[in-house]
C-alpha cells in the first residue's frame, strides 16, 4: 500500500521529502522518475555501481552525474537522496580528479568553482582516492572510484 501511495506520489510528480519540508521534489516537466530544480532534471540511482559505471548508465540516459554549483543544489540533491535512502548513503556526484590529482572537475564539462568537502576532505587517503561523493556527514568526499555506491545524474545545462 505504501509503495502505490509512494508511486502515486511520483505519478503525480511531487512527493513530500522527509528531511527538509522546504525543498519539495517535483516532477515539473522533466522525464518519469526524474525531478526538477531550477530548470535542472536530476535522478536517483540506488544500484551500488562504480563512478564510472554510474557516469555510463547517467550518459545513456542523455545525462551525467550530477555536477553542483550551488548551496541551493547541494541541498537539493541531497534532500532527493534522503526521498529514497533515509539512511543518506554515500553516493556519487560528478567529481573527478582522475586525470590529474587536485585538479576537480565535473564530468558534464562544467568548471568546479564551488566545492562542499567535510572538513579535512579531499585528502586523496592512499593515494588512490579520485572520485568524489556526497552524504559523507552530508558533505563531499573523495573516495576510490572502484567503490561502488548510489548515484544521482543530472541533465545538462549552460555552465554557470
Ligand atoms: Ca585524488
Ligand atoms: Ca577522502
Amino acid at each position: 500500500m505504501l509503495l502505490f501511495l509512494f508511486l502515486l506520489g511520483l505519478a503525480l510528480g511531487a512527493v513530500s521529502p522527509s528531511e527538509d519540508p522546504q525543498v519539495k521534489l517535483e516532477r515539473g516537466s522533466c522525464p518519469m522518475f526524474w525531478f526538477s530544480f531550477n530548470d535542472r532534471c536530476y535522478k536517483y540511482t540506488a544500484a551500488h555501481l562504480t563512478w564510472a559505471e554510474a557516469e555510463f548508465h547517467c550518459v545513456s540516459d542523455g545525462a551525467n552525474l550530477v555536477s553542483i554549483h550551488s548551496q541551493a543544489e547541494d541541498d537539493f540533491v541531497r534532500t532527493m537522496i534522503n526521498n529514497f535512502d533515509p539512511i543518506d548513503s554515500w553516493t556519487w556526484i560528478g567529481l573527478t580528479d582522475i586525470h590529474q590529482e587536485g585538479r576537480w572537475m565535473w564530468s558534464d564539462g562544467c568548471a568546479a568553482k564551488l566545492f562542499f568537502w567535510y572538513p579535512g576532505e579531499p585528502n586523496n587517503a592512499g593515494g588512490i582516492q579520485h572520485c568524489g561523493h556526497t552524504n559523507h556527514y552530508h558533505k563531499w568526499d573523495d573516495y576510490r572510484c572502484s567503490n561502488t555506491s548510489p548515484s544521482v545524474c543530472a541533465s545538462r545545462i549552460t555552465c554557470p
